[in-house]
């Protein structure tokens, strides 16, 4: 098929120096949108030399956000790569979306970063984002720096952020700076450590000066200075000893103790500043080279041997092991075709060899590696364990895979995908295109595990189901950017059932005589309804061979075969007994055909006289939204017919437990996102089929009637 080129890669050669294990940083920033990750990795890139001019978001150029839909939609849709190179260390950054639409990429970065940058707008404070990733973070056990950002923006208040952040996550939150003035007149930090404050001259906000501690902000800073010290004393017995005898530490042992403290989850320092004003980010560069871990530094990574059941085996990031490597990003283009971002987890990867990839039992040829910075690439002939690559054209290998050393098999653990919550009908708007629409849908599936295409055999709707409107939204533009298709959604058919409330017995004759040989079937059926899910039981209670053995079959397959259409609306019929108690046959005239039709025969009519009632699918809802939005929201699901089921508190954040019908639940993702201000999330799975009120079937009906007359 014809691809569009896009010009996704630029094809633009980087050169870098080349970093051993123990100098790489692998830093995923996560925050609640919009708290200024992108623009902090722009900071950090800018204020390192790697980029000559300070991109923006508004201004739709910054490195990390290079996608055209990231650029028309000013947020991050995929975790890209920004390595900033300080002080002989390379920071790997992974930009993440902290859209809820693509918290997979958060969770994905997360599974190969050794360590975390906690972005927190100093005017919203402590967000559900916030909390989101920040739990991400704790299961993983990553170590992690917070930075309060926009320390610049009006309603700009770091203690009020502080104390969130203490509330929610702990006093071993623990600042290492303040700043000097807020909003407009910010324009440094007080370092805690140094006990200096550094304020910043320059526009660029590329240097700085150290002087003294301003006289109104000296109080502040000796209380927090002690605060820090004992917290320092605290991750070390030698260091308390000390403390306890000379009440002070030096700054050196301060700084030891504070990666000690900072690795071992003790401590979350706190630092400050703005990233579009390029504020602060000098201290946040050497806190990040000098506190978080190197791959080294983490605990090995834990696999299973392929093949050998339950055989774990362990890599640690050391050039020496045999070779693997994780892949945590998929991108499918056109124009390059498949690009996999991985990192080295043991060994090397080198450029121009065979790997294998454990996942699919299949070997990969690779030629040229990569580091990506945004879009430029950076050629590489080797790629040493920890480390963070890219490479194109493999065959096989998608998100979520292995590559290793054929020799040496070993398969990680990736992540749990979640369901998707949201799903339409899509529909190419030329006829014709149906392939098209087929093939580019089926290459999204390959890059992103959150997105899903299905084809209901049911409602013959092609459904495609992803993690909000948004995330719909991209992929459709990108079906048209990439494949030159256009495309309408609609919301998708709720799959109906039908089943019965009561118990009826009829018969089913089938004769004709027309010359020749006749037809000749004759059943008696009594029809029961059965639990919900329980689906469909035949029993053949015929004695006496009423009904001869050899057409029982036909008899079920009948039945079976009436069951798709049901009499309320025509939907599948599901949840009954039916019971072949008696009928009679003909020598000659009596065939399988004959069986069958008699069969639905009387299967519709004891169907139509057995109470037929409609079944909807209801969901299993689970909604997680700030405390003020409760009433609205168990209003909101009162009015969608939902049953609340339960309430789990959190901290400032509640957990209801819904059951809703499915045909309620379409535009929940939307409507959840506009009633909450973007704070609200939810999932659901199906849980069970219920009958549908009486006046709710009647839409259905009516609407079923509509759709009969136009055909
Ligand atoms: N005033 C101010 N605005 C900022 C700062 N950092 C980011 N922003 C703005 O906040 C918005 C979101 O920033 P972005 O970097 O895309 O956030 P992300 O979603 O976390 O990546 C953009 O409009 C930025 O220009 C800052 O330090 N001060
Ligand atoms: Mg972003």
């Amino acid at each position: 098929m014809d691809l569009v080129p896009t010009d996704l890669f630029s094809g633009n050669q980087e050169n870098m120096k080349k970093y051993t294990t123990e100098q790489i940083r692998n830093v995923a920033l996560i925050s609640h949108g919009g708290a200024g990750k992108t623009s902090l990795a722009e900071a950090m890139l800018y204020t390192s030399g790697a980029v000559n001019r300070l991109g923006s978001v508004d201004a739709g150029n910054t490195t990390t956000d290079y996608d055209p839909e990231e650029v028309k939609r000013q947020v991050t849709i995929n975790t890209s790569l920004a390595p900033v190179e300080w002080e002989g260390v390379k920071l790997n950054l992974l930009d993440t979306p902290g859209f809820f639409d693509f918290t997979v990429d958060v969770k994905s970065a997360l599974r190969v970063a050794d360590s975390a940058v906690v972005v927190v707008c100093a005017v919203s404070g402590v967000e559900v984002g916030t909390e989101k990733v920040w739990s991400y973070a704790e299961e993983l056990e990553l170590p992690r720096i917070v930075f309060i950002n926009k320390v610049n923006r009006e309603n700009a208040n770091f203690d009020s952020a502080l104390e969130q952040l203490n509330k929610f996550f702990g006093v071993k939150v623990f600042p290492l700076q303040f700043p000097v003035g807020e909003e407009e007149q910010f324009r440094g930090v007080v370092d805690l450590v140094k006990m200096k404050a550094l304020i910043y001259e320059d526009e660029a906000g590329l240097s700085y000066k150290e002087e003294e501690i301003p006289d109104e902000l000296s109080d502040k800073a000796e209380e927090l200075r002690e605060k820090l010290v004992e917290a320092a004393a605290e991750t070390d017995d030698e260091l308390m000893e000390k403390y306890l005898e000379e009440f002070t530490l030096s700054d050196e042992e301060i700084k030891k103790a504070l990666r000690t403290g900072t690795l071992d989850g003790q401590i979350v320092p706190v630092l400050c500043g703005s990233a579009t004003k390029n504020l602060g980010i000098q201290p946040l560069l050497d806190l990040m080279a000098g506190a978080l871990p190197a791959p080294s530094d983490r605990p090995p990574m834990e696999g299973e041997v392929p093949e050998q059941e339950g055989e774990k085996t362990v890599r640690k990031a050391d050039p020496a092991e045999p070779f693997s490597a994780l892949v945590f990003k998929t991108l499918a283009d056109p124009y390059v075709g498949r690009v996999n971002f991985f990192k080295v987890c043991s060994g090397s990867f080198k450029a121009d060899s065979q790997v294998y990839n454990a996942n699919r039992d299949k070997p990969e040829r690779v030629g040229s590696l990569f580091f990506m910075r945004g879009k430029n690439q950076i050629q590489a002939d080797e790629i040493p364990a920890g480390d963070i690559g890219s490479v194109t054209k493999l065959s096989v290998t998608i998100t979520g895979d292995t590559l290793c050393d054929k020799n040496n098999p070993v398969i990680f653990p990736f992540i749990d995908f979640p369901e998707p919550v949201i799903s339409f009908a899509v529909w190419p708007k030329s006829k014709g295109d149906e392939e098209k629409v087929g093939t580019g849908l089926s290459r999204f599936v390959e890059e992103d595990p959150t997105f899903k295409v299905e084809r209901n055999k049911e409602t013959k709707e092609m459904i495609i189901s992803g993690m909000g409107d948004t995330h719909l939204d991209v992929i459709v533009d990108r079906l048209s950017k990439k494949f030159g298709v256009e495309v309408d959604l609609t919301t998708p058919k709720v799959p109906y059932r039908e089943t019965i409330k009561g118990s009826q017995s009829k018969e089913g004759k089938y004769k004709k005589q027309s010359g020749g040989r006749g037809q000749y079937g004759h059943v008696y059926l009594s029809l029961e309804p059965m639990p919900r899910g329980e689906g469909f039981q035949f029993e053949d209670k015929i004695v006496g061979g009423v009904v001869p053995k050899q057409y029982i079959p036909a008899v079920e397959k009948g039945i079976i075969e009436a069951m798709e259409e049901g009499p309320v609306a025509g939907y599948p019929v599901v949840d009954i007994k039916a019971t072949l108690y008696d009928g009679s046959y003909h020598t000659v005239d009596s065939s399988e055909m004959a069986f069958k039709i008699a069969a639905a025969m009387s299967f519709r009519s004891a169907m139509g006289a057995a109470e037929p009632v409609l079944l909807e699918p209801i969901m299993e809802v689970e909604v997680t939204v700030p405390e003020n939005f409760m009433g609205d929201i168990m209003g909101d699901l009162n009015s969608r017919r939902g049953r609340i089921q339960g309430m789990v508190p959190g901290e400032g954040l509640q957990t209801i437990k819904a059951q809703v019908p499915l045909a309620e639940m379409f535009n929940y993702a939307i409507d959840l996102r506009s009633m909450t201000q973007g704070r609200g999330i939810f999932s659901m799975k199906h849980s069970h089929y219920e009958e549908v009120p009486y006046q709710e079937a009647e839409k259905v009906i009516n609407a079923a009637k509509e759709e009969k007359e136009k055909e």
